[in-house]
């Protein structure tokens, strides 16, 4: 009885005494310094929330490893939904761990928001008619046919490069950008002079660069994440490759300079948003996670982790019944009404102003181009 009464357990279902958020994201691994970056971040919404005590119970962040690799996603996913507790998931990272786990999440009717996943396909596919579940996988990034097309204008326009080659990782966020940021180059008049696929985890890129290096291109586009990215950079440097060296919100992170060193200076990298450290909007967050982290280097999807947990939550303060009835409702009934009132979305933060199309996609589209600084390991952005 004590036990059953601890979990809130009752004849007709689980109730709120406690709630749980799940953050699924790369925690180990190459991509574990990112995924760590937005573990630490929700956490951080997580004990305000709970200091406000704007909920009669406390709310638990729940961190799972999906090491980046879809298959693991799909795995944690099955782990999420198991506990009868958990309310919401923040995460994935990569676009390939979020598509399939999405599905996993709307058959238990669990909302997904992602801060960081940009590949079309995840919202995109909820309005299949194979989708089996509610629309419950939201997004707080811009998606990457809204960035690959920035980048082909903003190369072609403003800096005015005109002959690329394209490499990209075959993952669905590195291959996507790479054909949107081609489709839309192509069409405004830029020639695509190679498009070649890498795989990740490959650490030799001396063959392919030697190729395109006899194709003397202006730049060299590639769509992918930091690891690869940076390999190419240090090695297209080291064999006298001359392009430009141009990227997406994949590789723009200070850890790039641990792989790629002063070779990444100049590098351009559009991300999604305005740089959170450009962020008015940002400053209390940053104080607060520097305070709660010293010395810990904010990593680009930190702040969009930040972000979709406090809209889960604010959205989940508006559906409880005020108290005492609150800690009497089911966490399924929350779950399906969750969903329901995070389509309506209307939540003021520091990226603005974040509502969802119908579906699930943040109607905020800025991107910037931004270009690595060595020196300071900053991506100051251009106009
Ligand atoms: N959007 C940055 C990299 C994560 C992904 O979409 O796979």
């Amino acid at each position: 009885m004590a036990l059953a009464m601890g979990l809130g357990l009752s004849g007709c279902g689980q109730k709120a005494q406690v709630l749980r958020i799940a953050v699924a994201m790369p925690l180990t691994g190459d991509m574990g310094t990112e995924g760590q970056g937005v573990r630490r971040a929700v956490e951080l919404a997580v004990a305000e929330i709970n200091e406000s005590k704007k909920f009669p119970f406390p709310v638990e962040a729940r961190a799972f490893d999906d090491r980046a690799d879809p298959k693991e996603a799909v795995n944690v996913a099955n782990l999420i939904i198991s506990d009868p507790q958990m309310i919401a998931v923040v995460g994935h990272y990569n676009s390939g761990c979020s598509i399939p786990a999405s599905q996993v999440y709307s058959r238990a009717g669990l909302a997904m928001v992602s801060p960081a996943s940009t590949n079309p396909k995840l919202t995109q596919q909820q309005l299949e008619s194979s989708w089996n579940g509610p629309k419950s996988v939201f997004r707080v990034v811009p998606t990457d046919d809204v960035q690959g097309s920035y980048a082909a204008e903003f190369i072609y326009r403003k800096l005015k490069f005109k002959r690329f080659a394209v490499v990209h990782d075959k993952t669905p966020y590195g291959q996507g950008l790479a054909e949107q940021f081609q489709k839309r180059f192509v069409e405004i008049g830029g020639q695509v002079l190679s498009f070649d696929g890498i795989s990740v985890g490959e650490r030799d890129f001396k063959a392919l660069l030697t190729r395109i290096k006899s194709l003397s291109p202006e730049g060299l586009y590639f769509g992918g994440l930091y690891t690869e990215a940076g390999l190419l950079i240090k090695q297209a440097k080291e064999l006298g490759l001359k392009a430009r060296f141009f990227s997406g919100d994949g590789t723009k992170t200070p850890t790039l300079f641990d792989v790629a060193g002063e070779a990444a200076d100049g590098a351009y990298l559009t991300i999604t948003g305005i740089p959170v450290e450009y962020l008015p909007t940002a400053k209390g967050f940053i104080q607060k996670y520097q305070k709660k982290f010293p010395g810990m280097e904010l990593k680009p999807f930190d702040h969009f982790g930040y972000e979709a947990t406090n809209i889960i939550l604010e959205t989940l303060a508006k559906i409880l019944p005020p108290p005492p009835q609150n800690p009497l409702t089911s966490v399924p009934t929350l779950r399906a009404a969750l969903i329901e009132k995070l389509r309506k979305t209307k939540y003021s933060g520091l990226l603005g102003l974040t509502t969802f199309d119908e579906k699930g996609d943040t109607l905020n589209k800025i991107i910037t181009m931004t270009q690595a600084r060595f020196k300071d390991r900053s991506f100051p952005p251009l106009q």
